[in-house]
């Protein structure tokens, strides 16, 4: 069985982690495959938006700690090989994607997996979901992009509650706090986001993609350089297909008719 389902219909690209059995957490070939149908999503014209979810009852558990050796007298283990080689290159993927991505966390998010969970577009949880920095039970400090997105996200004040305690934050907490952008019921969850995912894949694909550069950007640009980052950009959007037909449909009082160019 294969640890990533992938499936494409109307413009959208499913990735699903499937390994249920192990809460999905992590492993080298699941890193593999998601990484691969990330590729695709980025060279694949026919995909203009993605919606990662996860089988089962967890979303990730992040690391799959049985891989892990730390019996007496096994070697140390350098974890930057593993962030440099698997977990930086998967946010740096999701937050470069220039189409954008849905994530249904379908069940808990652990450690790396809500780590990347908030390295997503747009986060839709379902109420019986949760968010655990697991990293501080097990000495480690949030990676995947945590030290960063969290705190921007939810103030330094609950980052950091989070990351020392590593309770769990309920999803509805989540939404409460602007950590995602909203919890569902749990029968609706993959409706509702599936619903936004197809929004989005008939979306102007291009304008989405400097969206995401945009605000990638203005985490560390000066107001300044932002201005003169929104003026570049709103060029390249200017000049793209979706532009002139947004503005033609809005004067024809017609709904526009995007195609992502
Ligand atoms: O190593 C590196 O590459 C560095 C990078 C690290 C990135 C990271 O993600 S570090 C953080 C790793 N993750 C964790 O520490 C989370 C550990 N898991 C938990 O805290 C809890 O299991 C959950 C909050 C995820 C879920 O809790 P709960 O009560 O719903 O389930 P449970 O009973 O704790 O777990 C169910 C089973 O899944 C259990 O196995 P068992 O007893 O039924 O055979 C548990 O051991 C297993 N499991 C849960 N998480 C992991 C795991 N097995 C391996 N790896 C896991 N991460």
């Amino acid at each position: 069985m294969s640890s990533i389902l992938v499936s494409l219909e109307t413009g959208v690209l499913t990735i699903t982690l499937n390994r249920p059995d192990k809460l999905n957490a992590f492993n080298p070939e699941m890193h593999q495959l998601l990484r691969q149908a990330l590729e695709r999503a980025r060279d694949e014209e026919k995909v203009r938006a993605v919606l990662l979810t996860a089988a089962g009852r967890a979303f990730c558990a992040g690391q799959d700690l049985s891989e892990r050796n730390v019996s007496p007298g096994a070697a140390p283990i350098d974890l930057a090989i593993s962030l440099g080689s698997h977990y930086n290159p998967l946010v740096r993927q999701l937050r470069e994607l220039p189409k954008p991505v849905v994530c249904a966390v379908n069940g808990v998010a652990a450690g790396a997996g809500a780590n990347i969970a908030l390295a997503c577009d747009l986060v839709i949880a379902a109420r019986s979901a949760s968010f655990v920095q697991a990293f501080s039970k097990i000495g480690l400090l949030p990676d995947s992009g945590g030290t960063f997105f969290l705190p921007r996200l939810i103030g330094t004040a609950r980052a950091m509650g989070l990351a020392l305690l590593g309770e769990k934050l309920t999803a509805e907490d989540a939404a409460q706090w602007g950590l995602i952008w909203k919890v569902v019921d749990d029968a609706q969850l993959m409706t509702e986001a599936l619903s936004i995912a197809e929004i989005l894949s008939a979306g102007p694909t291009k304008g989405y993609g400097l969206i995401k550069k945009a605000f990638a950007l203005s985490a560390t640009n000066t107001l300044d350089a932002q201005l003169d980052l929104e003026r570049d950009l709103q060029r390249q959007a200017g000049f793209s297909e979706d532009y002139r037909e947004g503005v033609a449909a809005f004067k024809e009082k017609r709904k526009p008719a995007f195609k992502g160019k």
